[in-house]
């Protein structure tokens, strides 16, 4: 599997290889659904089960924030609960489904990461064709 490089913008795939090692792939990643979804399930070294928190072919776009903010609820390390580092990988369109969550206020509560992905929002006739293909 190989990505193209460039030199002027970096590239989703790459960004989520960078924080597949920076978290040695123990994060918990949660997705929204489109291309994001695609590279978060090829591109980030998943080392243990039950890291992978995705709405799969059910197709939730949403579902990535409220989903982050359960597992970093879930494993926030209190009160004997263990702590872990929780990812949304998200798209912009995914992510605006559901930001009107407080973002500021649940982030502060609860510490959880997101990295989102800028494209052209909301366009699937492009954005899952590519990874349908064999
Ligand atoms: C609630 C909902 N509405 C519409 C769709 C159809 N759909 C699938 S992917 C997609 C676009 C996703 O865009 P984005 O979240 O920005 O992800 P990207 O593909 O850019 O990574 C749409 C509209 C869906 N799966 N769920």
């Amino acid at each position: 599997m190989r990505y193209p490089m460039r030199e002027d913008v970096i590239v989703p795939q790459y960004a989520i290889q960078v924080l597949g090692e920076e978290t040695k792939g123990e994060a918990i990643i949660t997705t929204g659904v489109g291309q994001h979804q695609m590279w978060g399930a090829q591109w980030n070294p998943y080392t243990e089960p039950r890291r992978w928190i995705s709405s799969g072919g059910l197709g939730t776009m949403g579902f990535g924030l409220p989903a982050a903010l359960g597992c970093a609820t879930a494993f926030d390390g209190k009160n004997g609960r263990e702590s872990r580092v929780v990812v949304d990988i998200d798209g912009d369109g995914s992510f605006l489904m559901n930001c009107q969550v407080n973002v500021k206020r649940t982030r502060a509560l609860t510490g959880d990461k997101r990295l989102l992905q800028f494209n052209s929002f909301d366009a699937p006739s492009n954005n899952l064709r590519p990874h349908l293909r064999s």
